[in-house]
Parts: structure tokens; sequence; C-alpha cells
């Protein structure tokens, strides 16, 4: 392998082309990594139509972790007190499929979950729900989008009848006002930034909207920073509709014809006059008008959101009440205009393709739609009345499911709970509990590895190939360029060799993941994600390939312009017209109290990727940010008498842990935030999660990681507490 190699940056959902190319051209000197192992090279792919040839310092540095630390054999515990030991894939699939069978046939399929990730390539994701939906009869499989995304999709569907971001990044560059909400862009979709950005520097009455309760590096280049306060987005929404409706900058035409539910909600508006919200946002009557003005003035609308929205109690709502901004001024299916929800993670898009959520199944369908779980059975061939009527158990489900001894196995996959799940002590106590669980992951150790009775090594991104869909809704494909280490499987292929070892075997004969991808595309003949033109051989051929993409389309000499859905203005309802939804605002669901009188917040920093199972082995990221923190207003700092970099012990009603302070008027008073990266394994005592609680949003069943209430008190040696020691059982992990 001594040519270089195009692919997909594996961190986020912004989807960088990446060209990697080996250690050492002959002559030339070796890059290693600290531990001296030769690292490959890292550069954007220009001809990448997303990132055009940008990458940020994840994607730069992304090579530097691939070989440190990972797991490179399976091992098996019988309890949870007792050391690992190293077995072979035979016997650990052995014991798999052994428990499998007896919880199947004991407690029945619905005792069998799998927890994955948006960090599965597709065709993880789609052999995974053939084995558990199809095969086994459970939809208990959830993905970590369940903390991510699925707010957007709930919303996306409810409102248009589809999941499916409309717009493209090209909008970026044509819009006239970006809409950021819930976002910070600049550190966590920093390529997409960097395209608006550019855009906004150079046309002059581009306007930049930034909805925050913190000042991050995104609000700083702001021409208007509304710094709510965290849980108002719905009443700030509400109360720029109804200033919109006041000004007549509506699209009546567009009600009337494409839209449905406009008068309910019209009714709810008048609840929302600008002195009411601008008082329960904490913001400006004058800043609340300013945004209705560049919304109503501005030819084409873009908005852009993340977690500020979906991670809510009432995260569907807020993402359906900025649907309805776009809805009234018909800010949709045109350049430069619509909602467009940014993925977080590399592949959850193509979970979502692939079916990857407790209430889906694949191309885009719904496990409650009789009609597509009939479709799905027959493409499956597997005997009707297989795939349950009920959605399945939703990642926090699980965890209350081991509680309740409901579930016998959990099958972890890509993903790190005991990090990434509210209520931590809540989670691990029920990890502690459940009775067998599998983990399946690229590193040893990592914090879920506690809770494992078998461990299976992952190949990742680099070692297997597959695809995997960014944010605009383009595929591209991640060929393997690396020999996986040890004996390191794919996913897909763990997943499909218990498929077969159940006694599935015409289900899982697939002989490739480009055959496992082939199958996956002609499940979306005729949806809205419609795939069936692309294959592993024309993204290789041409590059990446952006959806829809039907087969008939690549056949024909001017295949119309598919950039953005909806532009007919049609929407996959059954009356074709998209909805509004009338929702009034309810609040954060641990609203703060004397008790408790801070709103904790929690999200990310340009450096690092969530529980830093790779960034945390990377010189240059870990330098970047070497220490978790909690961000404090000065006015609290002096009434607390803490002083920056003091430590300072943070409660709420479930949990508590310290982090030194850093006192900075980018916090609104009131709100404090801490980074989510910091896990047991990387500093003592510093889990974000320690603090949060898992009251979820009911349509989308998507928990409030963004707020709960807390309490702070500096750290003085009469209160010191002894740090949590963690000590992982480590065996020698080299052959
Ligand atoms: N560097 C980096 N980039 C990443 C990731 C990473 O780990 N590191 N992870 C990826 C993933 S999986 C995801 S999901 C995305 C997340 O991307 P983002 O959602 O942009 O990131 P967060 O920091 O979680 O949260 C965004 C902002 O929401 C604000 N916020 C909190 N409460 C509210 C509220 O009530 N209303 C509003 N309007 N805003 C609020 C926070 O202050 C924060 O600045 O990033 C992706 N990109
Ligand atoms: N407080 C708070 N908590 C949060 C959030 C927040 O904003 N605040 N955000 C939530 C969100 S949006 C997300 S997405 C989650 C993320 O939380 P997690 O999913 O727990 O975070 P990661 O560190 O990305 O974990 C991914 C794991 O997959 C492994 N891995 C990588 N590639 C592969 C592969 O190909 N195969 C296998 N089997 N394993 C692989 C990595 O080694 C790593 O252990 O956190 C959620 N939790
Ligand atoms: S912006 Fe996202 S996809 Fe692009 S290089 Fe950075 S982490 Fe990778
Ligand atoms: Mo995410």
């Amino acid at each position: 392998m001594s040519e270089s190699t195009k692919t997909l940056c594996p961190y986020c959902g912004v989807g960088c082309g990446l060209e990697v190319s080996p250690p050492a051209a002959r002559g030339q000197a070796t890059h290693r990594d600290s531990q001296g192992t030769p690292i490959w090279k890292v550069k954007g792919d220009r001809a990448h139509p997303s990132s055009e040839g940008m990458v940020c310092v994840k994607g730069a540095t992304v090579s530097e972790s691939l070989s440190k630390n990972r797991l490179k054999a399976p091992m098996m515990r019988e309890s949870l007190d007792r050391p690992f030991r190293r077995v072979s894939w035979d016997e650990a699939l052995d014991a798999i499929v052994r428990r499998l069978q007896t919880v199947r046939f004991t407690q029945g399929p619905e005792a069998i979950c799998m927890y994955g990730s948006g960090q599965f390539q597709t065709e993880d994701y789609y052999i995974a729900q053939k084995l558990l939906k199809g095969c086994l009869g459970t939809n208990n499989f959830d993905a970590n989008s369940r903390l991510c995304m699925s707010s957007a999709v709930a919303g996306y569907i409810q409102s248009f009848g589809s999941d499916g971001p409309p717009p493209c990044y090209d909008d970026l560059e044509k819009t006239d006002c970006a809409f950021l909400i819930g976002t910070n862009t600049a550190e966590c979709h920093p390529i997409v930034f960097n395209r608006l950005r550019k855009h906004h520097k150079r046309n002059k009455h581009v306007k930049l909207i930034v909805v925050d309760p913190r000042r991050t590096s995104t609000a700083e280049v702001a021409d208007l920073h509304l710094a709510i306060k965290p849980g108002t987005d719905i009443d700030l929404l509400n109360g720029i509709a109804h200033l919109l409706l006041k000004a007549g900058d509506l699209n009546t035409l567009f009600i009337d014809e494409c839209t449905s539910g406009f008068a309910q909600y019209a009714q709810i508006l008048e609840h929302y006059p600008p002195d009411a919200v601008a008082d329960r946002c904490g913001i400006s009557i004058e800043d609340l008008e300013t945004a209705a003005r560049y919304w109503g003035e501005s030819d084409r609308v873009l908005s852009l959101w993340s977690m500020g929205m979906n991670q809510s109690s009432e995260g569907t709502a807020k993402v359906r009440t900025l649907i309805n901004l776009h809805l009234m001024t018909a800010q949709i299916g045109r350049p430069g205009a619509g909602p467009f929800s940014l993925t977080g993670q590399p592949n959850a898009m193509g979970g979502r393709e692939a079916g990857g959520l407790a209430n889906l199944l694949p191309g885009y369908r719904l496990v409650k739609n009789a009609e597509h779980r009939r479709e799905i059975e027959q493409f499956w061939e597997v005997p009707p009345g297989r795939i349950a009527p009920e959605v399945g158990r939703t990642a926090w489900e699980m965890i209350t499911g081991l509680e309740t001894g409901e579930v016998g196995v959990l099958w972890i996959a890509a993903t790190n709970p005991a990090v990434s799940m509210p209520d931590l002590e809540r989670t691990k106590a029920a990890l502690r509990r459940s009775p067998f669980t599998i983990y399946q992951d690229a590193y040893y150790p990592t914090e879920t590895a506690e809770f494992a009775h078998v461990i299976l090594p992952a190949a990742q991104w680099s070692e297997k190939t597959g695809v995997m869909t960014n944010s605009e809704r383009t595929v591209t494909l991640c060929p393997a360029f690396r020999r996986p280490p040890g004996q390191a499987r794919p996913d897909w292929e763990i997943f499909a060799e218990v498929g077969r070892r159940l006694g599935f075997r015409e289900q899982f004969a697939f002989a490739n993941s480009a055959e496992v991808y082939a199958e996956f595309v002609r499940v979306t003949r005729d949806r809205v994600c419609d795939m069936t033109g692309i294959s592993h051989a024309r993204l290789l051929e041409q590059g990446p390939i952006q959806w829809p993409c039907p087969l008939e389309e690549t056949e024909i000499a001017n295949p119309p312009n598919l950039k953005r859905l909806y532009s007919d203005w049609r929407f996959p309802t059954p009356d074709g017209r998209a909805r509004f939804a009338a929702y009034h605002s309810k609040g954060l669901a641990e609203p703060p109290n004397p008790d408790y009188p801070f709103v904790l917040t929690t999200g990310r920093l340009y450096g690092h990727w969530h529980t830093q199972t790779r960034t945390g082995r990377i010189e240059k990221t870990t330098k970047m940010h070497p220490n978790p923190f909690i961000e404090i207003h000065p006015r609290h700092a002096t009434q607390l008498g803490i002083a920056d970099g003091e430590m300072v012990e943070v409660r709420s009603r479930r949990g508590h842990a310290r982090f030194p302070a850093k006192i900075t008027r980018a916090i609104a008073p009131g709100t404090v935030f801490v980074p989510m990266h910091w896990g047991a394994l990387w500093a003592d005592n510093a889990e974000a999660n320690a603090l949060t609680h898992p009251h979820a949003c009911p349509d989308s069943g998507q928990p409030e990681l963004k707020a709960c209430a807390v309490a702070l008190a500096k750290v003085t040696d009469a209160n010191q507490t002894v740090a949590t020691e963690v000590t992982l059982p480590v065996p020698a992990l080299t052959s």
C-alpha cells in the first residue's frame, strides 16, 4: 500500500474528505506517534465537495491515535469482580450465541438489547438492524444518536413527513441570513463554520445571528448574539414569529398551498409579545426585534442547529418551532434557505438511513407503521409478524431495563456509556447489575470496559471498508488502508457471524461490505433517501455522491438537481403539505431553586472528541485542552469567594464533581458550563454526567443533557473529599 487513499474524516458530521498516505515514501523521514509507531500522513482532499480540502485539528491529527492502546483480542470473565482472560473468537462467539439463545427462549427476544453508535459505518448499522429487528425479532437497537440527533429526526418526521435535512453546504455561501441556534459551530463543525464565515466576511449584507447562553467562539463573530437563558428557545422562536406576523413578513401563498395548521399556530403566537419574551429569555426587546427584522428582511434564511436544541426535554418541540419560522416565510427548498440540523457524529446520518434507532426501520421507515414492517419483512425474507410492532427500548430505557431485570443481554458497540450517559452513578449501578454485557470497542481500557463480561476487539475507521453519510447527505467511501491490530474485526462482520451461528445463514451470507451496501441501497428505493444509484464501486470511481440518488437518475443525461430536498414544495405527508406545530414553551425539566441555584450546561471543546478515546492520546489536542474546568461568571465567583483556577465543588440532586474555576464573562450569570470530555480515566471526579439527569423529550426520548440544577461551593481543605479512584484490570494485550 504505497498510494494515497481518499477517505472521510471519522470525527464530526461535517464529513470532510481526507487524503492519507503511508508513513514514509522511499527516502523520506518517517513520522512517528509518541510511542514510536509510524503514522500515516493526513491532508484535506481538495476534490471532496463538502470540505474542498479544508480540515480542522481533529482531522489533521487523527492518524496519531490509531495504534495506541488498541484492543487486540477477545476477552471474557464470568463476573465483574474477576479478571479478564484472553479467549479465542470461537470461544467468545460461542458464549455470546449461547447466552442470546437462552435469553431469547426464556425471557423473550425483548430482553436482548444492542446499544450502537453514530461511529458505525452504514454497513455495521444495517447488519445490526437485520440481526436484532429482522432475525431476533426485537426493536431493542438504539444508538448514542438518541443522545444526539433524535429530536431532529422526530422534528423533521413530524413537520415534513420524513427525516432528512433539506439544505446542503452550498447554501452556506448562498444565504443572506444565517440563524445559528444551540450550535457552537466554530468548535464543533469547524469546516461548516469556515465556509459560512468566509461568506459572511465577504458580503457585508449577510447577517449572522447566534443564539446561545454562552458567548462561544461562534457567538464572538455574530452580528447579533442572543444570550438566552437555557431552555427558553421556544419563547424566543415564538417571539420572533409574533413579530414577523405583526410586520406581515409572511408568505401567505406558501402557507395556503403548501402547509397545514397555521391558524392554530397563529393563536399560540398571541401569547408571545416582545416584552414578555425578552423578559423570559433574559435578552433586550431591541435584540429580539433585530432578530425578527434580520429574518424578515432577508431573501434567504438558513438556520443551523445542534445540541442546544436537541438535548432538551422539549427537543422535538424546539425543532418544530424553528421549522415553523421557515414555513411561515417559505424559507425552504431554495438556495441559501432551510432548516439545517448539523449532525454530530461522522455517520449518524447513515444510521438514520439504515433504521438505527429503536423506533426506525431501514430506508427512513418507522416501526409503528404496519406497511413499513411488512415491506422490510419481505425484503429480509423473514416470516410475517417477525418485526415487533412496538418501538424498542431507547438508550436510557436499556439502563432502566437493567434496573428492573428485564434486560438479559446488553451488547454495547462503539460508544462509551460509562461517560456519556446522563446520571452516571445510576447508569453505572445499572451496568454493574447487568447479567451479561458484551462490549465491542477499538480501544482498551475505556471506562465502559469495567462493566463488560465479554470484550470484542473492533477494527475501526482505516482498518475496514464502508461508507458514511455527512450532514448534507453526501455519501463517502472509507476504504481500509491499514491492517486491523491483532484479531480485531469490523463490526458488521461480528454481527453477521453471530447471525449465522444463530442459524440465519442466508440472511448473513455476505462476502464483503460492498455486498452489504448493495443490499442496503435496494431497501431505499423510492424513499426520500433513495440511494439506489450508489455503490462502493461508483463511490470509488467517482468520489462522494449526495443523495437522493435514484438509480434511474444515474442513467439519464441530465438528471434533475437534487441538491436540496423539497424544492418542488411538496412534502412526503399524506396531503403533501408541511405541518405547523403549535407549542408553548415549558422550560427546563429541572429549573434552578434556592438549594440548586445554578443551571449547569455541558458541551464540547474544539480539540477534543467526546470521551477522548482518540484525542486523549494525541499530544497536540491534549496540550490544547489539558484539564477540565467550570466556566463561572465573575459576579458569582465573587459571591462564592472563588478565584480563577481554584477548585469548585459542584453538586446536583444526583451526584457531585469538582473542577478548577474558569472565571469569564462569556457565560451568562446564573449559568455554568462544564465540558463533557473528562471521564473517570482522564481526570478524578470531573464527570459532567455525574450531575446531569435523564429526563427526556416525550417525542424523541432525547435526554436533557444541556441543563440541570446545581449548587456550587469553593473547595477548602476542610471539605476536601477523597478523589474517586478508578482501577481497571489491564491484562497484557500484545500477543
Ligand atoms: N470538537 C468537537 N466537535 C464535535 C464533537 C466533539 O466531541 N468535539 N462531537 C460531535 C457531536 S456527536 C455533536 S452532537 C456535535 C455537537 O455540537 P454542538 O451542539 O455545537 O456542541 P455542544 O457544545 O454540545 O453544544 C452547543 C451549544 O449549545 C449551547 N446551549 C446550551 N443550552 C442551550 C439552550 O437551552 N439553548 C440554546 N440555544 N443553546 C444552548 C451551549 O452553550 C453550547 O455552546 O459536535 C460534533 N462535533
Ligand atoms: N453531558 C453531556 N453528555 C453527553 C453529551 C453532551 O453534550 N453533554 N453529548 C451526547 C452526544 S451528542 C453524544 S454523540 C455522545 C457521545 O458519547 P460516546 O458515544 O460515548 O463517545 P465516544 O467517545 O465517541 O465513544 C465512541 C467509542 O467507540 C469506539 N470506536 C470508534 N470507532 C469504532 C468502530 O469502528 N467500532 C467500534 N466497535 N468502536 C469504535 C471508540 O473507541 C469509543 O470508545 O455523548 C452524549 N453525552
Ligand atoms: S470539521 Fe469535522 S469532519 Fe472536518 S476535519 Fe474537523 S472533525 Fe473532521
Ligand atoms: Mo452527538
